[in-house]
């Protein structure tokens, strides 16, 4: 309740808790046609605008791979190569040169360089870096003197593009700061009209801790059963659902997960998944991406799930499935939507970052212009000709899931959200210490990227 009030004040928004649940729990099923709340015609909003869904981004045709690990080479040559555009349109770094330039240089130059850091140590004075770019390599020291270049040492990943400033010393670079790709300042765009998107993610359906009752109670919400004033006015509003992955819990996801299942088939999962996604109005546009847990490819960028395994959501004339990462622009407003399996990465590898703080980590994917800028880790990458996750335009949301917790921030006018999850913490989660905020997710009005947290508890 804490973190609910701290949300609440973040967004200016509300929370739907006790006293919606309450009515909620009087009602009983099933819903009647048409929709009635009892005290006059449920008559939303979002039934008279007309959809517009624009599908940016979408893996789901883009992927190359017969899985050649000679595409690696390929991958990281275009990451390089995409990031560096995105420095050389920036004013302080368009004049870097490059390291092959570098090594040539006078010693005692003071100068930039993009590069791709290959390596990464600390000794008692240094953190020593070994980069490259197309052509060359070099290494780079950063001293631990100065606070606040060792701080932004500290935070520069494996894999990541940076430019790196620096003052030649015989053969080393003798670092003076890493400047990001970063994301410039943004002015969002807005939709014309006053509608707003559901974003949502891991229900986990499926799995004995999947909050079946409240996720039944969000959707009558959305059909207008519950609520009233101002909770009624939001639901009216909903035009669009976002589901950032992980619909279905899936089977041997990790060990002695076929315990904490309710229903042990994939099939049947996303058949329960279809038939309560089948309950949102159909005027709700839905656009769902897989995550870890659901039936296609693991290793990102992942395509669409499976339409063998989800035959019933496929049959859904109000839902589109995309892949994981996608960028759709729903009116005029662009969201990114990654599942977000890189967070866990991130908050081992940087300092000060943390699974339970999905802002941060996802406000460094937006500085990196990356959504895995680290290789090799937990996180599975494809070894695709071109590197789709590399944060090419700058979104006005940036939608993620997967740690279970939710998270709210704004970053340079980007509207970062984590949707948290509808499931309560697993058994298998409290082994590993998650202590997830399950039941509550963002509402984003379009027009004014104002967001109202809804839940249930
Ligand atoms: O991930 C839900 C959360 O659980 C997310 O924060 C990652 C965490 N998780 C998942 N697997 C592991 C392992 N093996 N170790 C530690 N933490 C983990 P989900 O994708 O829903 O399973
Ligand atoms: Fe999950
Ligand atoms: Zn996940």
């Amino acid at each position: 309740m804490e973190r609910a009030t701290k949300l609440l004040e973040q967004s200016g928004g509300f929370v739907i808790t006790k006293s919606v649940l309450d009515e909620v729990l009087k009602l009983e099923e099933p819903v009647p046609k048409p929709v009635l709340t009892g005290k006059k015609e449920f008559r939303p909003l979002a039934s008279e605008v007309e959809a517009q869904v624009e599908v940016l981004l979408d893996p789901t045709k883009r992927i190359s791979s017969g899985g050649d690990v000679q595409h690696f080479l390929h991958l990281f040559r275009d990451r390089f190569e995409k990031i560096q555009k995105i420095f050389r349109r920036q004013m302080t770094t368009r004049d870097a040169i490059t390291i092959d330039q570098a090594h040539r240089s006078p010693d005692g130059t003071r100068l930039k360089f993009i590069c791709m850091i290959r390596e990464k140590r600390e000794t008692k004075k240094a953190v020593v870096f070994e980069v490259e770019d197309l052509e060359s390599s070099a290494r780079v020291i950063a001293l631990k003197e100065s606070k606040e270049l060792y701080e932004k040492a500290s935070r520069v990943v494996v894999d990541e593009v940076v430019c790196v400033e620096c003052v030649k010393r015989g053969e080393v670079f003798v670092a003076r700061d890493f400047i990001l790709p970063e994301i410039p300042h943004h002015t969002p765009r807005r939709a014309e009209t006053s509608v707003s998107a559901l974003l949502i993610s891991d229900f986990h359906i499926g799995s004995r801790m999947f909050m079946e009752k409240e996720v039944r109670h969000l959707v009558g919400w959305l059909r207008g059963r519950v609520g009233s004033g101002f909770e009624e006015k939001i639901a009216e509003s909903v035009k669009y659902v976002v589901v950032a992955g992980d619909l279905v819990d899936g089977i041997g996801v990790y060990p002695g997960q076929e315990d904490e299942l309710e229903v042990i088939s994939i099939y049947e999962q996303y058949e329960k998944a279809a038939e309560i996604l089948s309950e949102i109005p159909e005027y709700v546009e839905i656009v769902i991406i897989p995550g870890n847990h659901d039936a296609t490819r693991q290793a990102l960028p992942q395509p669409a799930i499976s339409q063998s395994y989800a035959k019933k959501l496929y049959e859904l004339h109000n839902v589109r499935m995309l892949g994981n990462p996608c960028v759709v622009r729903l009116h005029e407003v662009e969201i990114l939507v990654f599942h977000g399996q890189s967070m866990e990465d991130l908050a081992f590898s940087v300092p000060g970052m943390a699974v339970d703080k999905p802002e941060k980590t996802q406000a460094y994917m937006l500085r990196a212009r990356h959504l895995a800028p680290v290789y090799g880790q937990k996180t599975p990458i494809a070894p695709e000709l071109e590197d789709i996750l590399v944060v090419e335009s700058v979104p006005d949301v940036f939608h993620a899931g997967h740690v279970h917790v939710t998270g709210m921030d704004r970053y340079r006018g980007v509207l970062i959200l984590n949707s948290g999850a509808w499931q309560t913490q697993t058994p298998y989660q409290v082994r590993k210490g998650l202590t997830p905020t399950p039941g509550r997710s963002p509402i984003v009005n379009l027009a004014t990227l104002e967001v109202t947290w809804v839940g249930f508890g």
